[in-house]
């Protein structure tokens, strides 16, 4: 994992520094917990093709969360485009800049959390936050947007971020 001061691609807040993976083919980086969580959200910016965030307990996969899927939730939001942030607001207009919120259902949790690119392009994120929820706040996904690569992916759903909505208003 790489940490860089902000720029046109990350950094929550146009200021400080954020995470991103290495930009060879592929490349992760990784979070591990010494407790079972039920809550992760954090700011992804500049969302490239090959963007994947997945999430595991015990060393098993119950969740992951696409490119795609992160494309349908900023579908016809217009404001997710770009980075909203100070200097740089407005740059790299075409690639969606959002607040994720990860809910873990019922008895289900996580305890490892990898960011992982395919395409040579860097996965940035910034604001990692972790809990284990009460109540869920946001915009609900359909689980139907999701696709299914196995029962389990069922248990968990992502939210867009309230605060990063206000964020975006307040830059409009
Ligand atoms: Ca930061
Ligand atoms: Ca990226």
């Amino acid at each position: 994992m790489n940490i860089r001061p902000a720029d046109q691609y990350g950094g929550a807040g146009g200021q400080g520094s954020y995470a991103v993976s290495g930009l060879g083919t592929t490349s992760s980086y990784s979070i591990s917990f010494d407790q079972s969580l039920t809550y992760f959200g954090f700011w992804l910016s500049a969302l490239d093709g090959g963007n994947h965030v997945i999430f595991y307990s015990g060393g098993d996969e119950v969740f992951s969360f696409s490119p795609v899927d992160v494309l349908n939730l900023v579908s016809g939001m217009p404001d997710y485009r770009g980075n909203p942030n100070g200097k740089f607001s407005g740059q790299n207009r075409s690639e969606p800049y959002v607040f994720l919120n990860f809910f873990a259902d019922d008895a289900y949790s996580f305890d490892k959390i990898v960011f992982k690119q395919t395409n040579g392009a860097g996965y940035e994120s910034d604001n990692h936050t972790v809990g284990i929820w009460k109540e869920q706040s946001g915009t609900v996904v359909p689980n139907s947007q999701v696709p299914e690569p196995s029962s389990l992916l069922l248990l968990m759903g992502a939210l867009l971020g309230v605060a990063g909505t206000r964020t975006l208003r307040r830059q409009a």
